[in-house]
């Protein structure tokens, strides 16, 4: 795939952006500050593709970090969006599409009871707050490169954006943000993922004042990371000490199966947050499970949370479509779930033959290639030392070629139902250019 080399148009745009916007984005991980080199505008995207103000069309892996898992302007779901714009915006007082995205979402997850919000962010402060007025309680319990979101009380040993500073060099403190007083931090208790001694042991000390345990079920945020068995099994444990189980399923949920996380992994939270696919790609987030914890929140209970743009209608229509489409064609999650290995076969191999250092962390349709001898990479601690640099100069490889990859190491990447053997014969293509690019510098 040849991609012409002007970025004028991205430049001239960041340019303008730095004047008016922090960083010149809106989101930190977009300005490219880990990889270098400019970030693409994006003027506009069709099924597996993007294409930048500058006119040139990449192969996507971001799928906007989650929500396009059927492809960017799926037609079923831009149909939802302007039949449902031709009848107003928003109230700001309950409309029917809301309860119709209750019912569908309560019905595939199990869930008792939902709300929704505007955003994941939203959905696991809201969660951590219901979990605090259901048991009366105030400590939480993270681990750690786990990312939940930008709430003060969860900006502590955290992943995403945070596990690259502007230097692109790694770090991870408590708390991981400047602005979050160290009175909400001292709140947050962190493990290490996929530990489940420790895990226990800091149950058996202080469970009983644990109000929630929040995990990602399946991380992305540190890259693509898997627990094993007897993790899930310790998770399941810290119920017992009456601690409220809440799986963050804002990149999982109907991503790895239409139940998501849970469903794949045979999970039993109490709890769950949702975001991205659950708006088909405008602003949603959720959170639901067991209805007599639900039941704390305003106004049936004592827990406020409220919001103007919640259940918007065209949200809410987006959200609706999206699911639709996934319950009535299940063979969706195998496609991707195919796509998805024999990507990473394919990374693999083009590693090897380059004598380039690779870990391929893949489930489903999420995927992180480590720069990283391995041979296994299952917490934060072990991701940490990937090599970040040969990453980069990876990154700018693939992007020359056409291929936008997310633009951090510790990242997952997205596949989308648009994804097929053209766009997978053209990413193994350029990856096998670009990991022969960066092997002269794998021993620097
Ligand atoms: N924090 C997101 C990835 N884990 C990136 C969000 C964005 O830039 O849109």
């Amino acid at each position: 795939m040849t991609v012409p080399s002007s970025t004028a148009q991205s430049e001239a745009l960041f340019a303008r952006a730095k004047a008016v916007t922090p960083g010149g984005v809106n989101s930190p991980v977009r300005a490219f500050k880990s990889v270098g080199g400019v970030p693409r505008f994006i003027a506009e995207a069709h099924g597996a593709y993007l294409t930048d103000v500058d006119g040139q069309r990449y192969v996507d892996y971001l799928g906007s970090w989650g929500p396009m898992i059927l492809g960017h302007d799926h037609p079923a779901v831009r149909a939802a969006i302007a039949d449902t714009l031709t009848r107003g915006t928003s109230f700001g007082a309950p409309s029917p599409l809301e309860v119709e995205l209750a019912e569908l979402v309560t019905q595939i997850t199990g869930a008792g009871k939902v709300r929704f919000v505007n955003s994941g962010t939203e959905a696991t402060m809201s969660a951590l707050r219901l979990s605090r007025g259901f048991t009366g309680r105030d400590y939480i319990l993270k681990f750690r490169g786990n990312y939940h979101g930008h709430a003060d009380g969860l900006l502590v040993e955290a992943g995403s954006g945070l596990m690259t500073n502007a230097e692109g060099q790694l770090g991870a403190a408590a708390p991981s943000s400047a602005g979050v007083p160290e009175a909400y931090a001292h709140l947050t208790l962190v493990a290490e993922y996929n530990d489940p001694e420790a895990l226990d042991a800091l149950m058996a000390g202080r469970g009983h004042e644990i109000a929630a345990v929040i995990f990602e079920p399946v991380v992305g945020n540190s890259g693509v990371l898997i627990p094993t068995p007897e993790f899930l099994a310790a998770l399941h444990r810290v119920k017992d000490h009456g601690a409220v189980l809440i799986a963050d399923e804002v990149m999982t949920g109907f991503r790895l199966s239409l139940s998501g996380a849970t469903g794949l992994l045979g999970l039993r939270p109490d709890l769950s947050t949702w975001g991205k696919i659950i708006g088909g790609g405008l602003p949603v987030g959720a959170y639901g499970g067991r209805a007599e914890i639900m039941d704390y929140v305003s106004p049936q209970g004592p827990v406020y949370q409220a919001g103007t743009l919640s259940g918007n209608p065209l949200a809410m229509a987006a959200g609706l479509a999206t699911l639709q489409q996934l319950q009535a064609d299940p063979e969706i999650y195998t496609r991707l779930e195919n796509y998805t290995t024999a990507l990473a076969q394919g990374l693999k191999a083009a590693a090897q033959a380059a004598g380039v250092p690779l870990t391929v962390n893949h489930i489903g349709s999420m995927l992180t290639a480590f720069f990283h001898p391995g041979p296994e990479i299952r917490n934060y601690t072990q991701a940490a030392p990937s090599n970040t640099k040969i990453f980069a100069a990876w990154f700018q490889a693939l992007l020359a070629q056409g291929i936008y990859w997310a633009p951090s190491q510790f990242e997952s990447v997205f596949i989308s139902n648009a994804h097929s053997d053209a766009e997978l014969n053209a990413t193994l293509g350029a990856a096998h250019i670009a990991f022969k690019n960066v092997s002269g510098g794998v021993n620097q």
